[in-house]
């Protein structure tokens, strides 16, 4: 216990300074109004105490606060650390940091594990950052369907709704026949929405493409063995299509900007090989489309970045695409 007595002109100002010298967990004992002998003025006298163990108690709460919060932010680093990379403990210094690389760039641990696993194997630890991704890079297949002249070939359009089907195919019909010259036939076999195929054959009179109609399978097939004297034949297909023919191949057209799991059902639904991107002038990430690719061993042909025909369509390129993925990175 410590014990102060303090003068002060009133009761208020004297609870300050009992305050001051005590803190505020101060108790006053007694007051008592006395004269001043030198000035003769009314004063009063404080007698204050204070338990010097209750004094001590915020400086010693204050400090364990301090360590608190340090603990808790180093566990919270932790806690971020381990949901962000979850399987970093599991991981050896060079193969974590290329595994922190991969996360950053926004790839999953459903690709990087393999790919690390592949590393790992192949004794390849010392692999740099570039050529990592290079190497990654160097597993898309890409065709650029429409950079070469094609003979005697039937493509179907195919895709879920809207997504740009028709459009792509108008674009990559007027660059065969303006760049290589191609004898192309478009068949409408957009059965599904109302007035889609008469669009369609506006479209290819504009463009000075021919058309034909499809109204059923039979109609297509007839059409597709008829027709052997077009380089090209491209079909439109709805998005409820199930159409099949030994002669066709089909490419299906992905929005770029579409989730992994959205991604993954239109391949279970449109099995196909051949894979056209949509959306590239929109916001997008690259990564689930080429972990789709490198997984599912599929061929990327082309994308688009735009509605102008047939302006916005582009190749698909090896640079683009690391170009693509450094940006999200
Ligand atoms: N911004 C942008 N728009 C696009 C792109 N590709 C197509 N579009 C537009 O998307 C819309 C739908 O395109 P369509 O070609 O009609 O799509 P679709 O898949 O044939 O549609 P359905 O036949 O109705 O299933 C049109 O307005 C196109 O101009 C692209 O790469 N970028
Ligand atoms: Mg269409």
């Amino acid at each position: 216990m410590r014990i102060k007595k303090i003068i002060a002109e009133n009761l208020s100002e004297g609870k300050v300074l009992i305050k001051k010298e005590l803190g505020e967990d101060a108790i006053i004992l007694s007051t008592r109004n006395i004269k001043n002998s030198e000035t003769g003025k009314d004063t009063i006298e404080i007698v204050a105490a204070i338990d010097e163990k209750i004094k001590n108690v915020p400086k010693a709460v204050s400090k364990s606060r301090s360590e608190v919060q340090e603990i808790d932010n180093s566990k919270i680093e932790n806690l971020i650390e381990s949901i962000n990379y979850p399987f970093l403990s599991y991981l050896d210094k060079n193969l974590a940091a290329k595994y922190i690389y991969l996360k950053k760039l926004g790839f999953e641990e459903t690709f990087i594990g393999p790919t690390l696993q592949s590393i790992s194997k192949s004794n390849n630890l010392d692999i740099s950052e570039h050529d990592l991704l290079n190497s990654i890079i160097s597993r898309i297949k890409i065709d650029n369907l429409f950079q070469k002249r094609i003979s005697r070939k039937v493509y179907g359009f195919v895709g879920p709704s809207g997504v740009g089907k028709s459009s792509t195919l108008l674009k990559f019909a007027v660059i065969h026949k303006l760049m290589n010259s191609s004898n192309v036939l478009v068949i409408g076999a957009n059965n599904h929405n109302f007035g889609a195929n008469d669009l369609l054959a506006a479209y290819c009179k504009v463009l000075d493409l021919n058309f034909e109609k499809a109204g059923s399978e039979e109609e297509l097939n007839r059409l597709i063995d008829n027709k052997k004297a077009y380089d090209l034949i491209l079909i439109d297909f709805d998005s409820k299509s199930k159409y099949t023919n030994s002669s066709l191949e089909n490419i299906l057209i992905l929005p770029v900007n579409g989730s992994p799991n959205y991604l993954s059902k239109q391949l279970n639904i449109y099995s196909s090989s051949f894979i056209g991107l949509s959306g590239l002038d929109e916001n997008f990430e690259i990564q689930p489309i080429v972990e789709l690719l490198i997984n599912k061993n599929l061929t990327l042909c082309f994308y688009t970045n735009g509605s102008n025909i047939p302006d916005d369509i582009e190749l698909a390129d090896v640079s683009g695409i690391k170009k693509m993925i450094l940006s999200n990175g």
